[in-house]
């Protein structure tokens, strides 16, 4: 089994981005001397989806970040993933998004968030809202999906804090989450791991919902500007698939992609 170190090495050797000379207090405060480390949970059949996401979130951003695709084949090379595929996981990414405070060497704060989002805004204000009281803070919707199939129908769960999972910023050097290990995240139920029972509710700070901004469940109110998406989440499927072409918000994913393709 690889240990930590050959896991850290990979990490830090994938696509890393510089940073200049004047590092600033708030990435010393996050205990990351490179920069604000965002693990983006990556599935094969959503590739573009994920390039998109990155492009989004880099082009925007006003303090260093450092993106890693969290694939689950790497992890599984590395030794630090081999649960079996269960029937209910739509993604690659259900159960492996939880080794984030592992992958980031349980130091400073860092970020998981699925593929399927398109950022409009800078990440340096979502940074701002961080507590270090709290052990994880996400964006506590209140969401029972009426569907019972997303993207290619694959069948889908109901379960209390559904969706909480899909951006979480992780205190990683917190205690509480030392227990997140390779070996707890391999064998625990879905319902342990996205529900965060690890932790006590008090532990799990909010987030303001436009920084998960759920297409097809939360709603732009005209005029108040606290409802103008940060972070739009494609959570039904986004327009990378034929069938999703047309949804809410799709135009906006679709020109963020030719501005990608033409490399700007
Ligand atoms: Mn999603």
């Amino acid at each position: 089994m690889a240990g930590a170190a050959d896991l850290h090495r990979s990490v830090k050797n994938s696509d890393p981005i510089s940073m200049n000379s004047s590092h600033s207090d708030e990435i010393h405060r996050n205990g990351n001397a490179k920069g604000f480390k965002i693990f983006v949970g990556y599935d094969p059949r959503e590739d573009i989806a994920y390039e998109v996401c990155r492009y989004s979130l880099l082009k925007r951003a006003s303090i260093p970040i450092e993106i890693f695709p969290i694939k689950q084949s790497e992890l599984r090379e590395l030794g630090v993933y081999w649960r079996e595929r269960g029937k209910l996981e739509s993604t690659e990414f259900s159960f492996s998004r939880f080794l984030t405070p592992y992958l980031a060497n349980y130091e400073g704060w860092a970020m998981f968030m699925d593929c399927d989002f398109l950022y409009l805004d800078d990440i340096k204000k979502l940074v701002d809202l961080i507590d270090e009281r709290c052990a994880i803070m996400c964006v506590q919707h209140d969401y029972t999906p009426k569907e019972t199939t997303k993207m290619d129908g694959v069948v889908q769960t109901v379960y209390p804090r559904k969706n909480w999972s899909s951006m979480v910023l992780y205190n990683c050097g917190h205690p509480k989450n030392r227990s997140l290990t390779p070996e707890l995240v391999n064998k625990e139920t879905g319902a342990f791991l996205h529900r965060f029972q690890w932790l006590d509710d008090d532990e799990i700070g909010e987030i303001p919902f436009v920084w998960n901004f759920l297409v097809g469940h939360n709603r732009v109110v005209e005029g108040d500007e606290s409802t103008f998406p940060k972070a739009i989440h494609y959570t039904l499927g986004g327009p990378w698939f034929k069938e999703w072409k047309d949804c809410e918000f799709g135009d906006l994913w679709l020109s963020e992609l030719e501005e990608f393709q033409k490399g700007d």
